[in-house]
């Protein structure tokens, strides 16, 4: 649904721009990813945040936080419009970075870049391991999926090159890795400092790797059908995206990775995007009605659904 990455974006630049800290370009240049992903795909119940066999959902590059928030709050988790409002302030769990324990949906703390890549490939074979343990032939307890969205710095780092080495070695075919190939980061373009094949790189540790445009939501849902139905390997989907996508200036550019976007810059993104200008922090009923239905959908395969069959 466009309005609700729409939705994302608007929120996500709003709280920024209120604190007057954070990270607003990545949230808009991944919202088209993370909005099919979460509607279509991620398999939850936000009443039961803590269901055994619910996927899982890192948000590796923990600097787009405002992204993780806007989610959990649109899709039911018990994180108010109050906590959203007051993003990176004392007294709030909406930290700048996500913090396990301190909001219901926070998989694990991320900020450090390509720790939530490592925390994924762990969860995977953690889960494997489980199904080793615990699944039989014909009852299959735990059978879910392990999302992590990473950027261009966690793809860098050493620990997601260690991580991912091990997981395409034990073919943990449980995880998909959405990178947001946006050729920016905190410097500029990446062609001052990256220049890896990193589809060849994945491809040599063994991981199956699809390319896709992370702005095409058709695109989008057909490649994460396909990695998830892909068995025997890792997958990691690249995703070519542009940072502080709708914005009428800081569209592909580093000035976007870590200020504030700007008042004028936000009124334009929300005038593109037929929302209304003049509000902030605003969730359309559309959007609010949107999420109430998929709720109610994932409800229906989440733990309750589960211990009713189990009961009857
Ligand atoms: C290990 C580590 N080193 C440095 C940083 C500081 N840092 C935060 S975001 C960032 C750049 C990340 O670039 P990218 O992942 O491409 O994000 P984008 O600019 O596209 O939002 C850096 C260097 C960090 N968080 N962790
Ligand atoms: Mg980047």
């Amino acid at each position: 649904m466009d309005l609700l990455s729409s939705t994302l974006r608007t929120l996500s630049a709003d709280m920024v721009q209120k604190a007057k800290s954070g990270h607003p370009g990545m949230p808009l240049g991944i919202a088209d990813v993370a909005s099919v992903l979460w509607s279509d795909h991620l398999s939850f119940d936000p009443e039961e945040p803590n269901w055994l066999n619910r996927d899982r959902f890192i948000l590796s590059a923990g600097h787009a936080s405002p992204l993780l928030y806007s989610l959990l709050h649109l899709f039911g988790y018990k994180v108010s419009l109050e906590e959203i409002q007051n993003y990176g302030q004392f007294d709030y769990k909406t930290a700048g970075h996500p913090e396990y324990g301190s909001l219901p949906g926070i998989e694990c703390t991320t900020g450090p870049l390509g720790q939530g890549i490592g925390m994924a490939c762990g969860m995977a074979l953690a889960e494997k391991m489980a199904q080793a343990r615990f699944n039989t032939e014909d009852i299959k307890i735990i059978d879910h999926n392990i999302f992590a969205i990473c950027g261009d710095g966690c793809i860098m780092e050493g620990i997601s090159a260690e991580a991912s080495s091990l997981a395409g070695h034990l073919k943990l075919d449980n995880l998909i890795l959405l990178y947001d190939s946006n050729n920016i980061t905190i410097e500029g373009s990446t062609d001052i400092t990256f220049s890896d094949d990193t589809a060849k790189r994945y491809e040599s540790y063994g991981w199956k790797v699809y390319t896709a445009d992370g702005h095409n939501k058709e695109e989008i849902k057909k490649v994460i059908e396909e990695a998830i139905s892909y068995k025997g390997a890792p997958k990691l989907i690249i995703f070519k995206t542009h940072i502080a996508y709708g914005t009428p200036t800081k569209q592909d550019s580093a000035s976007s990775h870590g200020v504030p976007l700007g008042e004028d810059e936000i009124k334009e993104m929300k005038k593109k995007f037929g929302l209304p200008e003049d509000k902030n922090f605003y969730i359309p009923e559309e959007v609010s009605k949107f999420c109430a239905e998929k709720i109610e959908a994932k409800k229906k395969i989440g733990l309750k659904n589960t211990l009713k069959k189990q009961k009857n």
